[in-house]
């Protein structure tokens, strides 16, 4: 659509955090096929190469034409060998052996299907595939021991696996403003996730809880839970406590993406419209809801708004970069050995020498 631009006098820096990656861009084509190769490598538990394909796939993102030849990535950062060979083939032939057939193995699709259960990680899909399973069904027959999260999400499997629409992330926040507004009132809540990034579909909704007046929130979440459950809301919830402690997880231990604040992995019961024609009225819905004090609550707006590359890439950038040590809690100087404060989340890209990229642009 833009012929005018010369590939050639694009630049495109090496971190994505220092990118701006729109929702919808020109080179889906190539970045399926990177990202069947990363989850592949996800699968088999190559973190290395999983990350090298999802970067790479990244950088075509943000490029604001379709690549055409291999001359238009001359001078991008993050296409490694592999990568490029991909590309190569997809350019000239319309699709690359690899790539399909990774995506038509048995083990692709297998581990796919089971790690798409809700409660089911990489580890645990790996071991039932090695046992001969291959689906929700398997498991179900084969009577499996499960766990709770495991047994919901067998049970609303078929819901699960439906994207969650922006109309119904919003009936649900909805839902979630008044649960909260009624149990502590002043509260902030805030949606997260892909749909702050702008997506119009998502595989659950993500919320943010804070009040200003901290210490407030302090054992918030069991209060909302309750409200939910009263009102038949909840198909299925687990709440962690918050365990964060400045002391121990700031500058002594090594970045670590879990965050520690509260929060509820939960199943929502949604009503559904009769315009739906569904049999039942209602569907199964992941939500997540996650309690942060106010003084952490600029760090857990950026550490929930992703994309988990985005995340990945600053605190990369953080680390390596700018000797800073980067949560959804905290900002850590590790040359001045202070935490820095922030209020916003711009303050937090100040600190990190770099320019503010608006969520709606973090879909890297
Ligand atoms: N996140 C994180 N650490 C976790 C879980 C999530 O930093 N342990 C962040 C990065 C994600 C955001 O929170 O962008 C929400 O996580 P999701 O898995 O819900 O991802 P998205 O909302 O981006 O995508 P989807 O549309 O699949 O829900
Ligand atoms: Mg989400």
């Amino acid at each position: 659509p833009k012929p005018n631009i010369d590939p050639t006098a694009v630049l495109i820096k090496a971190y994505a955090c220092q990118r701006r990656t729109p929702l919808k861009h020109h080179n889906s084509f190539l970045t399926d096929a990177l990202e069947i190769l990363s989850q592949n490598a996800e699968y088999n538990d190559n973190e290395g190469r999983s990350v090298a394909f999802r970067r790479a796939a990244s950088v075509l993102k943000a490029l604001p034409y379709r690549v055409k030849n291999m001359e238009d990535l001359k001078s991008l950062p993050c296409l490694g060998d592999h990568s490029q060979r991909v590309i190569k083939e997809i350019l000239e032939d319309g699709s690359s052996r690899e790539v399909e057939s990774t995506r038509q193995s048995d083990q692709f699709q297998a581990m796919k299907a089971l790690t798409g259960i809700f409660g089911v990680g990489v580890r645990t899909a790996d071991r039932w595939f090695r046992e001969g399973l291959r689906s929700p069904d398997d498991l179900f027959r084969t009577g499996q021991q499960l766990n709770r999260a495991q047994q919901a999400g067998v049970q609303y499997y078929d819901d699960l696996q439906k994207p969650v629409t922006k109309a119904e992330a919003d009936v649900i926040s909805d839902i979630v403003e008044k649960a909260v507004r009624a149990v502590l009132p002043g509260a902030e809540i805030r949606l997260m996730g892909g749909f702050r990034r702008g997506k119009e579909v998502g595989h659950d909704v993500d919320f943010l809880i804070t009040h200003p007046e901290e210490g407030k929130e302090e054992g918030l979440m069991p209060k909302i839970t309750n409200w939910l459950e009263e009102q038949g809301l909840l198909l299925y919830q687990k709440t962690t406590r918050n365990s964060y402690l400045e002391k121990m997880d700031g500058p002594a231990r090594a970045p670590n993406n879990m965050d520690r604040f509260e929060r509820c992995f939960s199943i929502f019961k949604l009503q559904t419209g009769s315009e739906r024609a569904s049999v039942s009225g209602w569907r199964a819905v992941r939500v997540d809801l996650v309690v942060s004090p106010y003084s952490q609550f600029a760090f857990a707006t950026l550490g929930w708004t992703g994309s988990k590359l985005f995340e990945r890439e600053l605190r990369r950038w953080a680390g390596q970069e700018k000797h800073m040590s980067l949560s959804s809690h905290a900002l850590f100087d590790s040359k001045q050995n202070l935490y820095l404060r922030a209020k916003t989340e711009e303050e937090i890209f100040a600190y990190l020498g770099l320019e503010f990229i608006p969520p709606s642009e973090r879909n890297a």
